[in-house]
């Protein structure tokens, strides 16, 4: 644990005393494990967030411009429950964000990872941001030293969930949490479009990355934890019986399966007091 060193901001090092004083002090409190209390929930909620739920630390400058993507349907508790948690968690961070909940109209069966898609190319559209985190609705981060950044290497931080005891299923798991630099999407032509219902698309990922030999940084296991708000398994999102064919084309499909290939329609954009949310519709048929 003594190896990670945080700091997102990048005037930590700067020649004005009390801009670097502030810096040291946050990045110092968020370092400590237990001593989270500084900047009470309510207050960042009510008074730091821009429309659509964005915000900039007021005292650093922001090494990196990051979208927290949350692919959705049919989730509103949870998703209420994540953004308490999460939102104070990244601002005692010092992170400058914003928050997508990019949600897949009826009646198409679910799509993970073609609607992390469409959180990066419609994001871009709206501001330059240099760093994508995929955040699943009900995954609960409960370490602040899981820095929500991106590094020289696609992160997974999702590395241990209590349904998981606490430890990683398998090597090559990259599902629920993960952070991914602009960059490095490109260089994987983000992620395949093509699995519709549960299961298979966050392997696909993982071996994309793979095969450009790129790692996969982690933290370690006690680090990376996160509690999985337990539910049934959701309608519109039944195992997908094609997923082992498709993993099979994985890389071979990386060319003209992914950002460049995403077919979707925007039905609805909102600016919420938390986040952004867009409504998208697909035709499986086209
Ligand atoms: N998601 C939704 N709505 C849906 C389906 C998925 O918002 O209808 C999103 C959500 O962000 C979720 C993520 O997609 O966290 C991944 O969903 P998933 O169904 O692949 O994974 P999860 O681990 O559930 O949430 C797997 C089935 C669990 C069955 C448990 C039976 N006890
Ligand atoms: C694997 C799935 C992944 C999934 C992981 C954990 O078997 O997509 O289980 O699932 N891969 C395939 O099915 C090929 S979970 O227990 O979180 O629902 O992420």
């Amino acid at each position: 644990a003594a190896a990670v060193v945080v700091s997102s901001c990048s005037n930590e090092n700067s020649s004005n005393a009390s801009s670097r004083l502030v810096c040291t002090l946050q990045r110092m409190l968020t370092n400590m494990t237990g001593e989270l209390g500084y900047l009470r929930d309510e207050d960042v909620l009510r008074l730091s967030l821009k429309m659509g739920g964005s915000y900039s630390p007021p005292h650093c400058q922001a090494r990196q411009k990051t979208a927290v993507i949350i692919p959705y349907r049919n989730r509103w508790d949870h998703l209420h429950v994540l953004l308490y948690n999460l939102i104070p968690f990244l601002v005692r961070q010092m992170i400058e964000f914003t928050i997508f909940v990019i949600e897949l109209a009826l009646p198409t069966d679910f799509n993970k990872a073609m609607l992390l898609n469409v959180g990066v190319l419609e994001s871009l559209k709206l501001d330059n941001y240099t760093c994508f985190i995929f955040q699943d609705v009900d995954l609960i981060p409960l370490d602040e030293r899981n820095v929500y950044q991106c590094g020289a290497h696609p992160r997974h931080l999702a590395v241990a969930i209590n349904k998981f005891h606490f430890s990683l299923p398998y090597e090559g798991y990259f599902g629920g949490v993960s952070a991914m630099s602009r960059e490095q999407l490109e260089k994987v032509n983000g992620n395949s479009n093509l699995y519709f219902g549960w299961g298979g698309e966050d392997d696909d990922l993982y071996f994309r990355i793979k095969s450009r030999g790129m790692l996969v940084a982690r933290y370690p296991e006690i680090i990376g934890r996160y509690e999985m708000i337990s539910h049934d398994r959701d309608i519109g999102n039944s195992e997908n019986n094609k997923r082992w064919d498709l993993l099979k084309g994985a890389t071979s499909r990386m060319p003209i399966d992914g950002l460049n290939s995403a077919h979707y329609r925007v039905e609805q954009v909102a600016y919420k007091t938390l986040y952004t949310w867009i409504t998208v519709s697909v035709n499986m048929t086209e």
